[in-house]
Formats: C-alpha cells, sequence, structure tokens
C-alpha cells in the first residue's frame, strides 16, 4: 500500500487520469432490499468526464457526502472512485466554514460578509493535504490530475511538492475576484501559491483569469503576460517538474529560471443535445402544458430556477415583479412567477436567514395580490427530478436570471438548450458567466430595479420574430459549445500549456533581467492605479 505520509517517498498508483473534486459524483442511496448502494448524481462533470474518464482507465477522487464514511474505493458505471473521508469536524470547519462561509462570499464580491477564522482555515489546510495525499498516491508515473473548484485550491501545490512528474489542471467554477476583495483574505498568498502548483489554471471568464493574474503580481511579483504567468522555480519539486519536461535545465547571468502557468478562460457548459432530447420527448411537452393549466393558464408564466443562495439575486427578482404588480403595470390574471428555490448549505446560518428574507417577501407579495384562482408567486423549495425541470423550462415564456455574480449560470443554457422552439426571452444578467457568451439575451444589472423592471415589461412585449431570431443566435452558441467542448479544450490546453504564446512545449524557460525589470514597472503602475 503506497503511504499516506506526507515526509515519504510517493509511491505512483495506477490510474494515468485522476479527477480530483470535493464531492463525488455519486449520491448514497438505499436500495429496495434495504441495502445501501450508490446512484451517478446528475450533473454536468460527469457527463463531460465519463468518456475521458472510459477511455483513460481514469479515476474520481472525492467524498461521498456521508461523514465519517470510510467506503473503500469501488466501481460505478465504469468508473473507478476513491472515497476519502470527512469527519463531522471537518464538514463544520473546512466546507461549511472556510469553503461556504469564507470563499464563497468572498469570492462573490462580498454580497455576505465573509467570515474569518483561523480554525477553519487550519482545517481546510488540512483536508486540502488528504485529498492531495490521495492523488499523489492513486496517479501513475506521468499521469495527469484535474482539481475542481474553490475548496481544493491548495492541492495543485501540494500535489506537485509530493509527485513532480504529474501534470496538474485547475478549474474554479465560482468568479476570481477583483484584488481590492480578494486582498481581504488573511491568507491570501498562499491559496495563490497553492493554485500555481497547477499547469493550467482555468477560469469561467477572461475577467476572473484576470483578477487571478493581477493578484499573483502584486502578492509575489511574478512576471504574468496574456495567460502565461511565470514561476519561478525553487523549490526542489520545480526543478524535478521542470526536468521531467525537458532534458536540460540551467541558469545564467542573472536569468531566472521559470515555470510557466497558463491562467485562462474556459467557460464550462452544459449536455445540450441531451436537454433538447428530454425537450422533445412528447410526455415532457404534455407535462409542461399541465404545468401551466395547473397555474390557471396564464398568458405570461415567468420562471426563476436556482439553488436558495444569496448570489443569485432572487430576492432583487421578486423585488421587481413585486413592483410591476402594485404599479399595476401587469395583472396577477395575466401574470405568475414560477420560483424554484432548491434547498442548498441548510446548516449555514447566513442561507438560513436568506431563506427567512425569500419567504417573508414571497408571503407578502402574495398576501397582496393573488386572488382565489390565480396566485402571484408559486414558490417551490424543492428540487426536481431534470425531467420536470426541462417541462417547467418548456412551460416559461420568460427565464429570469438575475445573479449578483455567478460564475457561469448553467440554468440559463440550459433554459436556451430546451427551446429547440426557438421561442422563449432569457433575462440575463451581466454579472453570470454566461452573458459573455448569450449576448442576445435580454442582459440587465440586477440592482437597477427600474431596469430590471423594463427588461422584464421589454420581454412579455417581444414579438416572435423578435424572440425568435435572439434565441436562435444563443441555441447556436450552447449547441457548439456543449460540455464536451469546455472538457477537450480544457484537457487539450493542459497537454500543451504554453502552446497559445508559441513557446516551446516544455513549460520551462529563463526568463531575462530585461522581462523581470519590465514586470516590476507594472506592478508600480498597478500600485499606483489602485491607490
Ligand atoms: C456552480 C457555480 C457554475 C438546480 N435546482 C435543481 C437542479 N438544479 C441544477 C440546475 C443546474 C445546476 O443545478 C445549478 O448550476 P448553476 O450553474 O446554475 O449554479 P451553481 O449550483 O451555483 O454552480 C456556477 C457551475 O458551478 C458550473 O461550473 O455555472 O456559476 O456557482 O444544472 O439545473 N437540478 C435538478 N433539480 C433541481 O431542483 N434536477
Amino acid at each position: 500500500m503506497p503511504s499516506s505520509d506526507s515526509s515519504s517517498a510517493p509511491l505512483a498508483g495506477e490510474f494515468d487520469f485522476v479527477v480530483v473534486s470535493n464531492r463525488l459524483p455519486v449520491d448514497r442511496i438505499t436500495d429496495e432490499n434495504g441495502e445501501p448502494s450508490f446512484r451517478t448524481s446528475p450533473g454536468g462533470l460527469v457527463t463531460a468526464l465519463e468518456p475521458v474518464m472510459r477511455e483513460a482507465d481514469g479515476a474520481w477522487i472525492g467524498w461521498t457526502g456521508s461523514a465519517d464514511d470510510h467506503a473503500e474505493p469501488f466501481e460505478h458505471d465504469g468508473i473507478h472512485l476513491l472515497p476519502v473521508a470527512l469527519s463531522d469536524t471537518d464538514i463544520e470547519l473546512y466546507y461549511e466554514g472556510f469553503s461556504n462561509d469564507t470563499l464563497w462570499p468572498l469570492y462573490h464580491d462580498v454580497i455576505a460578509p465573509p467570515a474569518y477564522h483561523r480554525e477553519w482555515w487550519e482545517r481546510y489546510v488540512i483536508v486540502n493535504q488528504r485529498f492531495a495525499d490521495r492523488a499523489a498516491e492513486a496517479t501513475a508515473e506521468g499521469g495527469t490530475v484535474w482539481v475542481q473548484d474553490y475548496q481544493l485550491q491548495l492541492v495543485p501545490k501540494m500535489l506537485r511538492e509530493k509527485r513532480p512528474d504529474l501534470t496538474i489542471g485547475f478549474f474554479n467554477h465560482i468568479p476570481f475576484p477583483a484584488y481590492g476583495i480578494y486582498s481581504q483574505l488573511p491568507w491570501r498568498t498562499q491559496i495563490i501559491q497553492g493554485l500555481l502548483g497547477a499547469d493550467v489554471i482555468g477560469f469561467q471568464r477572461t475577467a476572473d483569469a484576470g483578477n487571478f493574474s493581477r493578484a499573483v503580481r502584486r502578492l509575489l511579483g511574478y512576471q504574468a503576460k496574456g495567460t502565461v504567468i511565470d514561476v519561478p522555480v525553487e523549490a526542489e519539486s520545480d526543478v524535478a517538474s521542470a526536468k521531467h519536461r525537458i532534458s536540460s535545465v540551467g541558469r545564467a547571468g542573472g536569468d531566472k529560471l521559470v515555470r510557466t502557468v497558463v491562467a485562462k478562460a474556459f467557460p464550462i457548459s452544459i449536455d445540450a443535445a441531451r436537454y433538447e432530447e428530454l425537450a422533445r420527448r412528447p410526455d415532457i411537452q404534455a407535462r409542461a402544458k399541465e404545468i401551466r393549466d395547473g397555474l390557471g393558464n396564464p398568458k405570461v408564466v415567468m420562471l426563476g430556477v436556482d439553488r436558495l443562495d444569496y448570489t443569485k439575486g432572487i430576492g432583487h427578482r421578486l423585488k421587481a415583479f413585486g413592483e410591476l404588480l402594485a404599479d399595476k403595470t401587469i395583472e396577477v390574471e395575466d401574470v405568475t412567477l414560477v420560483q424554484v428555490a432548491s434547498p442548498s448549505r441548510e446548516r449555514v446560518q447566513t442561507y438560513q436567514t436568506l431563506r427567512d428574507e425569500i419567504e417573508l417577501t414571497v408571503g407578502r407579495i402574495n398576501g397582496d395580490y393573488s386572488t382565489i384562482s390565480h396566485t402571484a408567486i408559486s414558490y417551490l423549495h424543492h428540487g426536481y427530478p431534470r425531467e420536470e425541470m426541462v417541462a417547467l423550462y418548456l412551460a416559461a415564456d420568460i427565464m429570469l436570471v438575475t445573479a449578483l455574480r455567478d460564475g457561469m449560470n448553467l440554468v440559463a443554457k440550459e433554459y436556451v438548450a430546451s427551446r429547440f422552439d426557438n421561442d422563449g426571452v432569457l433575462v440575463l444578467s451581466e454579472f453570470a458567466g454566461a452573458s459573455d457568451e448569450l449576448r442576445t439575451a435580454l442582459r440587465v444589472n440586477p440592482h437597477d430595479i427600474e431596469g430590471l423592471k423594463e427588461a422584464m415589461l421589454q420581454a412579455t412585449a417581444m414579438t416572435k420574430a423578435e424572440r425568435s431570431r435572439r434565441m436562435r443566435a444563443m441555441r447556436k452558441r450552447v449547441q457548439e459549445n456543449d460540455v464536451a467542448r469546455w472538457s477537450s479544450s480544457f484537457l487539450a490546453a493542459l497537454a500543451t500549456p504554453s502552446d497559445d504564446l508559441a513557446l516551446p512545449k516544455a513549460n520551462l524557460r529563463m526568463q531575462t533581467r530585461s522581462e523581470a525589470r519590465q514586470d516590476e514597472r507594472t506592478e508600480a503602475r498597478e500600485i499606483e492605479e489602485t491607490q
């Protein structure tokens, strides 16, 4: 058995391709005989990576979702799953604490105040090391590891230290904030150093990658030009990593030996064909009609689908809708809002408070404007099967995505992929990553309640021809850039990290003194600009 003691020499494992994420892509269930078993959790990531996993005979490392679950490695649907156990204390401090109550609000522009606790950070380090150790022992000599998301930002560096022979990728599913916000984090330097252990760091938007590169320049003084960051080779593991990639390394005349890291945007997507396939199913279309009938057949159905999270702008959407009813610009007989708010992070206090606020607002609007036969807001605090989600997308004339900050927002893309009839209007926040791609959506600033109300009215009044023109353009984009394209472009960049700058294929080169001086000037200018 390979040792998990971080001081001992690691042994290579058997898998050439390994994905590491906080959660495994399965849920524990109890079957009809009362036996515990696993079910694949529906999600874009597993769909995207399944073919790669099968081809490479890959493995997935993550937590099963239950506390103190010391499950042995197992195979499910042809994928090797390697569980990492988390105790109650790990869940409280690393997951609910540092991940969901420090990093999540900080990375979403401090919409809610982040809490900084040293105890949470210390547990984040311990748990990240556990994931890194697991990856180090599972991956074959010269293999590839792809680490997912903000819960595991220290894993790339920890893994490189143990296994310099590996190629390491990281993808951040949430935004990366501007330096003025990021710099609040007491452990800001350790986090970026952790990420720089990767060869390629993927972000949702170009702006996120830019924010990251700026943080690297400001905090570490490394040169970052375009999408390439030069990381000075200092640690033994870096030299070993570099040697693994080219035949010889050396230093000359004060120039620095650097390892190049690529930080750039790889906007995530969905399995668009699968959504269209579901939407074309007669039973799902019948269900969409049934939903409209059940709502009393209003002229217009508006829809919101979100995890109940303060980043999603549910309150702003409700405010705008309530004011339209109050102004009598819309009538409750004509327009209904369906709001699915799926339960999320229910043990975190901020989420409990948010739920109270949202439900108070819904109750007030319904109390003021609903009639016996028409409910203003149909509010659903449930999770639904994917088939029901697609039926809701088909039933909705207008989809409201009003996030205050969102890495991408897959719901926007799912709505578009489902509308094979080229109908429906997407109202989309400019603060969601999806707005970089879905340019013909009705784009809104959700903080501007008047602007939001106008967009909602514009959507209700839009002609069929315009709806169709806008939807066709968005569908083309989502069909072309689906989740398979996302994973293959990331993995291609990982195979040739410096290609886009026409640098040598190895990710190691000499940084000249003049480049270093140029870098210092850039840094000085940035400091001036932000003061
Ligand atoms: C993070 C980033 C980024 C929701 N309720 C139900 C349900 N869902 C599904 C949706 C969609 C997914 O959950 C939510 O994805 P989003 O992208 O909208 O948002 P986050 O959960 O915050 O995801 C985000 C994403 O990671 C990927 O990188 O886009 O910015 O925050 O697929 O359909 N699915 C079902 N029932 C529900 O009740 N079946």
